[in-house]
């Protein structure tokens, strides 16, 4: 892209000039961002045209990957290292005078997902490009991404995140491919050649307008797209009395507000009104413009899925179906049996939870309202599917409403997405398995075939590569750069994890990167941090099944210890928590409240503070995380056998040497095989004790208490004033939730493990070079864990598509 760094330096300064109007000695660290940024988007905009050119060319099977959430954070340093310039640049900038990494910093973090299911989407999309499939993604451009969280007083306020503030500099819009979406009205049929025909009327008309934002593939010339919708006012409405005026205002406010907000709820279901609309403007607006490139290749529709796959990420799009159908059966004039047949053959699903509370259901009354014709065609598919169970298993009443799709007023997104797909998959093994005998289990009876796992994974290029550079250096220095495009590879390091110079090496690179955190968290707290303390770090969303009560609980009584047993004798240690929680999650919110009244108590007491620390660092989000990732030693992976699906921030602390404290769910369960049960701390119950329990109801928190001093200290201490609480009361409420609700999550039952399990790693770290062994084995061992790995896996068995340009430009 640029030959040298004199080339860069001068296209650069001419690009200031031309952009912005300014001299270099004037440019601030905003003004680089925004010059680099758009000068990398028009670069990549030439390659963006000629990939679309070739995929129209070959005709290549295009998959788009619906989702409501792709958690993309900041774009420059990716791209950068995409086109294979991140170096370049990075060293012009600095003859010119600025830091990359603080240039970095001026771009907003796109925050347009909760959590895990989000920051899939957007590791998928990087996979895609590189591995040089044609897969796009379909999402919605939100006005305000998650919300920005401030800690006040220990608790947590929610700010609007006004992401667009600063503009965009990768997105392009392109009005000239709006779509039109409709909602309301009511269906009229008429009857013509014998067949029935239905059209909507007086329907409410909202248009759809891309933004485009080019995903470049790491070191070739291949540009995917992910297209983002903004919901626009139709123009067209005569204004020409004031009626109509303020009508259309109120029109339009309601329009815009459906790409305004994105839903914080992470695995809750959310049952709002704007949310279904969201949801029918994506699926619909994405739906339409893949069959306007579809058109162009001028095939019958019955050859849609060899050329197109539609992948809906959860439930969230599932109205990709009804759809398709109402495309392929009203527009295209398709009977019913042909339209479902090309449905089905086209539309994949993966599901993500097996909480109950995250099962969407949607009121007949507000689809039936809101989308009427598409009620019409859930209706008809529920129909024909009940019919085929009436056959199947005569008489089994109860069996077929378990298993319809409408039941008690509601829609049930999940049976809808499972019937109307022709694959189903989890997102670990085990989560498959919970699915296929549990949850599932009766929709896996009748379509076996359809069932498979896709364990999840991540991109080592943005979580090691980009975040870690040193690191990847000295791998690259150590067994080549085939690990690059070959994360398997990564394996090779297997042979270097006794060896004491590299040993050396890679604990000097965890150290610096201990240092820059440290550095990072004395600037937002003014408390200084020992980077020769264990980093141990638990960030994630937070919820009552991740369990970032039993970590905080122990916490305390690492605290109590302290005070009281002078014998005790520790490791220094830190501990790190980073969450957001859904504003309307009020036990959540305690609990973030618990843990930043510990780390008050812990860091002011002079008694312990050269041996424990509590950080709650506010805001955690992409950016953050990759800071904060590099840096740690101990991840923090101790959610309740059988509630995480899979996880992904386990992989991504594993890829950069930490090791897990965790329980045998999601992921952990397939991290124990690659790397080895003794290189992890794995503790509590397993997913099937969990059920047990669940089943007998015969768990008793009240025994454990009474039996075990050391959590009915910690639980004692929760309300009555003391070490810790402040207000007589203060936490009644997560007192009751252990006690007077039985511990749903069976936190004190998993303490005392947990507790040994603490211990172990305590005295594990003391031995250096067994430590450091650790490290690299489950470094060694995480290529598996490339989402590269997992998309090629989507793409072979789901997909059915191949790499379309593979070129190796680096
Ligand atoms: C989340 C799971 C995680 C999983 C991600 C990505 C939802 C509904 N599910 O365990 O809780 O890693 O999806 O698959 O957000």
């Amino acid at each position: 892209m640029f030959d040298n760094k004199e080339t860069f330096k001068s296209i650069f300064q001419r690009n200031l000039v031309s952009k912005l109007g300014k001299p270099l000695e004037e440019a601030t660290k905003e003004d680089v961002y925004h010059v680099l940024g758009s000068m990398i988007r028009e670069y990549a905009g030439q390659d963006w045209a000629a990939s679309n050119q070739g995929f129209k060319q070959r005709q290549d099977k295009q998959v788009y990957y619906f989702s409501l959430e792709f958690l993309i954070g900041r774009l420059l340093g990716n791209n950068l290292l995409n086109v294979n310039e991140l170096e370049l640049v990075r060293d012009s900038l600095a003859e010119l005078g600025f830091s990359l990494e603080e240039i970095e910093e001026q771009e907003s973090d796109a925050g347009l997902g909760n959590g895990g299911l989000g920051r899939l989407a957007a590791c998928f999309l990087d996979s895609l490009a590189s591995l040089g499939y044609a897969g796009h993604g379909c999402g919605i451009r939100y006005k305000y991404g998650l919300f920005e969280q401030k800690i006040i007083g220990g608790n947590q306020v929610e700010l609007p995140d006004n992401w667009l503030d600063k503009g965009n500099e990768w997105e392009v819009r392109r009005p000239d491919k709006k779509v039109e979406v409709q909602f309301w009205g009511r269906v009229e049929a008429y009857e013509q050649g014998g067949h029935y025909h239905f059209v909507t009327k007086d329907a409410e008309s909202v248009v759809a307008v891309p933004y485009d934002i080019p995903v470049l593939g790491y070191g070739q010339p291949h540009v995917n797209t992910l297209r983002l919708w903004s919901a626009e006012p139709k123009r067209e409405t005569s204004l020409d009395t004031p009626s109509n005026y303020y009508g259309y205002l109120d029109y339009s406010r309601s329009v815009e507000s459906i790409s305004e907000f994105l839903y914080p709820d992470d695995s809750q279901y959310e049952g709002k009104l704007l949310r279904l609309k969201q949801q029918y403007f994506m699926c619909s607006a994405g739906v339409q413009s893949a069959l306007r490139t579809f058109n162009k290749l001028e095939l019958p529709y019955d050859r849609l899925p060899d050329k197109v796959a539609f992948h809906i990420n959860d439930t969230h799009p599932t109205l990709v179906i009804p759809e398709l159908m109402r495309i392929l059966i009203d527009i295209k004039g398709y009977g019913w049996d042909e339209a479902w047949d090309i449905t089905t053959r086209t539309v994949s699903y993966t599901n993500h939870t097996t909480l109950s509370e995250a099962l969407e259901k949607w009121p007949v009354s507000m689809i039936s309202r809101l989308l009427p014709r598409i009620y019409m065609i859930i209706e008809e598919i529920n129909k024909r599917f009940c019919g085929m169970l009436l056959d199947r298993y005569p008489g089994e009443q109860d069996r077929i409403q378990h298993l319809a799709i409408i039941a008690n007023d509601q829609v049930r997104m999940a049976h809808l997405a499972i019937v109307g797909s022709h694959s189903v998959n989890g997102v670990a093994a085990l989560h498959t398995e919970i699915l296929k005998e549990r949850e599932m289990a009766p929709f896996y009876a009748l379509y076996p075939e359809r069932f498979n796992n896709k364990t999840n994974g991540i991109t080592h290029r943005r979580w090691l590569m980009h975040a870690n550079p040193k690191l990847s250096s000295l791998i690259t220095d150590t067994i080549g750069s085939e690990w690059i495009t070959e994360p398997g590879r990564l394996n090779e390091l297997t042979g270097f994890a006794d060896d004491a110079s590299f040993q050396e090496q890679f604990r000097s690179i965890k150290h610096e990167n201990k240092e820059r955190l440290a550095a990072y968290i004395l600037n937002h707290t003014g408390t200084a941090v020992n980077p020769d303390s264990i980093f141990d770090v638990q960030v994630k969303r937070l919820h009552g099944y991740k369990r970032q009560l039993l970590n905080i609980l122990h916490v305390m009584h690492l605290y109590n210890r302290l005070k009281n047993d002078s014998s005790f004798d520790i490791v220094p240690r830190t501990f790190i928590f980073g969450a957001k929680a859904a504003p309307s999650y009020y036990f959540a919110k305690k609990i973030i409240k618990l843990i930043n009244t510990v780390a008050d108590t812990v860091n002011q007491d002079k008694a312990v503070s050269d041996r424990l620390k509590v950080f709650f660092l506010e805001n955690y989000s992409v950016s953050l995380a990759e800071k904060i990732i590099p840096a740690a030693d101990v991840s923090e992976q101790i959610s309740t056998a059988g509630k995480e699906a899979s996880g992904t921030g386990n992989m991504k602390f594993m890829m950069n040497g930490a090791l897990t404290i965790g329980t045998m769910d999601g992921a952990n369960v397939e991290m124990a095989e690659q790397v080895g049960e003794e290189n992890m701390f794995i503790f509590g119950l397993r997913a099937d004790e969990v059920l047990d329990y669940y089943r007998s109801g015969s768990y008793r928190p009240y025994e454990i208490v009474q039996q075990d001093e050391r959590i009915r200290e910690v639980v004692e201490q929760l309300v009555h004033p003391g070490a810790f609480c402040c207000r007589e009361g203060e936490f009644w409420d997560i007192y009751d939730s252990l006690l007077a609700h039985g511990d749903e999550y069976f936190v004190l039952r998993d303490f005392a493990a947990y507790a040994d399990a603490h211990a172990a790693i305590d005295k594990a770290y003391r031995d250096v070079p067994g430590w450091a062994r650790k490290t690299v084995l489950n470094t060694a061992q995480s290529g598996i864990f490339s989402s590269d790995r997992t998309i090629s896996e989507y793409a072979t068995d789901i997909w059915g598509i191949h790499p379309v340009s593979g070129h190796w430009k680096g």
